[in-house]
């Protein structure tokens, strides 16, 4: 599969595990920008200085900092690629489409996972990451509807958008998942 795309939806709705399962089975190169930030952290370089209290908080890291840490690997990638949890911003989705304009590489698919806020809270506070207890979790959630949902439109406009129902087992979903792009 030579597939170009992007998942999008609210934090702790399966983004990451399910975006590891379909980049292995179809070989697709995967770029998440919460583990590339991650690893800005952990190297404690000055990108991940300034991004560590912004994570911390829940908040989203500016997009300048995101964009550059994505567009230098994008433009080496000549085969299929999955983005997760980028764009989350219009301002980042706008900066992402006129980069794939210059490099011919247009989103093909853009699967939002859509899953309830209850939902969320209890699959967060299981993976128990430092960003995830409850007050930050809440603030994530609000960052998202005010920053992030927007794009749900901004894509379906483009009629690109897929809707996969994030509730059920990792297996059903993936293969929901499966079905939209076969
Ligand atoms: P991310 O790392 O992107 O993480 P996420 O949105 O919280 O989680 P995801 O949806 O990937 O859920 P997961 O598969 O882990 O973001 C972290 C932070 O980085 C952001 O808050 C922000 O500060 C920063 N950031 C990242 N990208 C940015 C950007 N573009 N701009 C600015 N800032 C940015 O699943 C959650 C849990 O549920 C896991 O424990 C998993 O095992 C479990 N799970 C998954 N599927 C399940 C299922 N079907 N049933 C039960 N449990 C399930």
């Amino acid at each position: 599969m030579n597939q170009r795309i992007l998942f999008l939806g609210p934090p702790g709705a399966g983004k990451g595990t399910q975006a590891e399962r379909l980049s292995k089975k179809h070989h697709l190169v995967h770029l998440s920008t919460g583990d590339l930030l991650r690893a800005e952290v952990a190297s404690n370089s000055l990108l991940g200085r300034q991004a560590d209290a912004l994570m911390k908080e829940g908040e989203l890291v500016s997009d300048e900092l995101v964009l550059s840490i994505v567009e230098s690997r994008l433009k080496l990638i000549n085969t299929g690629w999955l983005l997760d949890g980028f764009p989350r911003t219009v301002g980042q989705a706008k900066a992402l489409e006129k980069l794939l304009e210059e490099i011919n590489q247009p989103i093909q698919n853009v699967l939002y996972l859509e899953l309830p806020d209850a939902e969320l809270i209890q699959r967060l506070l299981a993976r128990g990451r430092a960003d995830d207890n409850q007050s930050v979790i809440c603030n994530r959630l609000e960052v998202y509807r005010e920053k992030t949902s927007p794009l749900v439109d901004y894509y379906s406009q483009l009629g690109i958008l897929k809707t996969v129902e994030a509730n059920g087992t990792i297996e059903e979903i993936a293969s929901r998942i499966e079905n939209f792009l076969s």
